[in-house]
C-alpha cells in the first residue's frame, strides 16, 4: 500500500491522530527538557569579562598547554555550565638573532671610565713636563695596580724621558710596557690528555667559582667533552643547590652530598664516577668560608690530596678564581692559598662590574701565574680566554 493512500485511510477512519499525538507530545517533552540549559549558555555568552559579575571566573590566559581548556562556571541560575576553549595554536617564538659575545673593550667600560679617564688629560698634552709626569705617577698610584708595578712602569717612563715629546709618546709607551706585562700570564687553557683531567677551583667567598664552574662545564660539554663536577662546598646547602642548577645547565654531571658532608669525600667520588662513567674532566667547585681562614685552608689541602689518592698525577690545573674589585688584595689572597696548595692559574672574574680592571696589570706581575680566563658578563661566552691584546686595547680605547 503506498503511504498516501495509508494517509488518506487512516486520516478517514480517525486512527492518524493516534500516531500523531504522542509524537507531537514527546517533542514538547524535549524542548521542555533543554530549555534552561540553553538560557544559561546564552547568559553566558551575553556576559563580557568586564560587566562586573565578579562570580566569572577569568579565563587564565597562561593556562597551561592542553588541547582544550574546560573551566566549570557557575551561573546566576545556580547551574554549572562546563565551557570548553579551543587552545589557540601556538606561534612558534620568533628566532633570536644569537647575542654577539661582548669584547674585552665592552667589558672594561667601566675601567676606562675610571682613572684611564684620568690618564686621558695626560695622554693628550702637547708637551711633556716634570709636572705631567708627576700627575701621572699620582694617577696610577690611586688606581690599584699595585706600588711594585707602578712604581716599575714610572721607571720605565723616567728612563725614556728624552724622547717623550708629547702625551701620546707617553701614552704609547704605557701601553707598550702594560702589555708585555699581560703578554707575560696569557696562556691558552689546554685540556690535557689525561683521563680525567681535574681542575680544582679554589678562591676566596663570592669569588666566582661557583659561577665560573658552570660557565665552565658548558663550554667544555659544548666542544664535546663529558664533564662531571663536584659540589665540594659542602659547607652552605644553597652553594649545592646553585651548582646543581649549572650542572644541569651545562649538561655535566654533578656529584654532591648533604650539607656538611666531607669535601674530600665528596671530590674523591667525582673522580672515580668521571673514571667509571668515561667522562674526560670533572671540576671540583669547593667552599670559600668556613669558620676561619686556617679551617680552610686545611680543608683544601686534605682535597687536594685526596683528588690525588683517586687519580695518579690529580688535580692537574688548580686553578684560583680572583674578583677583579678585591684589586691588590688579590696578590695577598694568591700567597695565602699558595702556601696551602700549589696554584698553578688563575680566572679573573667581574671585570665587568669594576673600576678596578687595572689591578690585573699588578696581579700578573706580583704572581707570575698564568691568567686562563677572565669573566667579563654573566653568561657562558663571556667567561673569555684571556687575551694580553685585546685587554690593553680594551683599556687604552
Ligand atoms: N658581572 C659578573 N658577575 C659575576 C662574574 N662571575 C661571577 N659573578 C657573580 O658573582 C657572584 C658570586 O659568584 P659565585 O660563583 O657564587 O661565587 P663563589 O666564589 O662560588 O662564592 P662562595 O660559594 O660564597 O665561595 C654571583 O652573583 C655571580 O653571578 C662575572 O664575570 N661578571
Ligand atoms: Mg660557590
Amino acid at each position: 500500500m503506498r503511504i498516501w493512500q495509508w494517509l488518506v485511510e487512516n486520516f478517514m477512519n480517525g486512527e492518524l491522530f493516534f500516531y500523531i499525538i504522542p509524537i507531537f507530545l514527546l517533542i514538547v517533552l524535549v524542548i521542555v527538557i533543554r530549555l534552561p540549559d540553553n538560557e544559561d549558555e546564552r547568559d553566558l555568552e551575553e556576559k563580557k569579562p568586564d560587566d562586573g559579575d565578579k562570580k566569572l571566573p577569568q579565563v587564565p590566559r597562561d593556562t597551561p598547554r592542553h588541547d582544550t581548556i574546560d573551566l566549570t562556571l557557575p551561573t546566576e541560575s545556580g547551574i554549572e555550565v562546563e565551557v570548553y576553549y579551543k587552545k589557540e595554536p601556538e606561534a612558534p617564538a620568533p628566532e633570536l638573532p644569537p647575542a654577539a659575545p661582548r669584547t674585552f673593550s665592552e667589558g672594561l667600560e667601566k675601567t676606562r671610565g675610571g682613572f684611564f679617564a684620568r690618564l686621558k688629560n695626560i695622554f693628550t698634552a702637547s708637551a711633556v713636563t716634570d709636572e705631567l709626569i708627576e700627575e701621572m705617577e699620582e694617577i696610577l698610584y690611586s688606581a690599584d695596580l699595585g706600588v711594585a708595578t707602578v712604581a716599575h712602569l714610572m721607571d720605565e717612563v723616567r728612563r725614556n724621558r728624552a724622547s717623550l715629546q708629547s702625551g701620546e709618546a707617553v701614552r704609547e709607551l704605557l701601553k707598550a710596557r702594560i702589555r708585555v706585562i699581560l703578554k707575560s700570564v696569557e696562556k691558552p687553557f689546554a685540556v690535557g690528555a689525561v683521563r680525567p683531567f681535574v681542575i680544582l677551583m679554589v678562591g676566596v667567598n663570592g669569588a666566582g667559582k661557583t659561577t665560573t664552574i658552570g660557565k665552565l662545564a658548558k663550554q667544555f660539554t659544548t666542544q664535546g667533552h663529558g664533564v662531571v663536577v663536584a659540589a665540594a662546598d659542602t659547607f652552605r646547602a644553597a652553594a649545592v643547590e646553585q651548582l646543581a642548577e649549572w650542572g644541569a645547565r651545562a649538561g655535566a654531571d654533578v656529584i654532591s652530598d648533604r650539607e656538611g658532608a666531607d669535601p674530600a669525600s665528596v671530590a674523591f667520588n667525582a673522580v672515580n664516577a668521571a673514571v667509571s662513567g668515561g667522562k674526560e674532566i670533572v671540576i671540583v667547585d669547593t667552599a670559600g668560608r668556613l669558620q676561619n681562614r686556617v679551617n680552610l685552608m686545611e680543608e683544601l689541602r686534605k682535597v687536594h690530596r685526596v683528588i690525588g689518592k683517586a687519580s695518579d698525577g690529580a688535580p692537574q690545573e688548580t686553578l684560583l678564581v680572583i674578583d677583579a674589585n678585591n684589586g691588590q688584595n688579590a696578590v695577598t689572597q694568591a700567597r695565602e692559598f699558595g702556601e696551602a696548595i700549589p696554584i698553578t692559574g688563575i680566572i679573573v672574574t667581574k671585570l665587568d662590574g669594576t673600576a678596578k680592571g687595572g689591578s690585573l696589570i699588578g696581579i700578573a706581575r706580583e704572581l707570575a701565574l698564568p691568567v686562563y680566563f677572565a669573566g667579563i658578563g654573566e653568561s657562558a661566552e663571556d667567561l673569555r680566554p684571556f687575551d694580553a691584546d685585546q685587554f690593553t686595547e680594551g683599556l687604552f680605547a
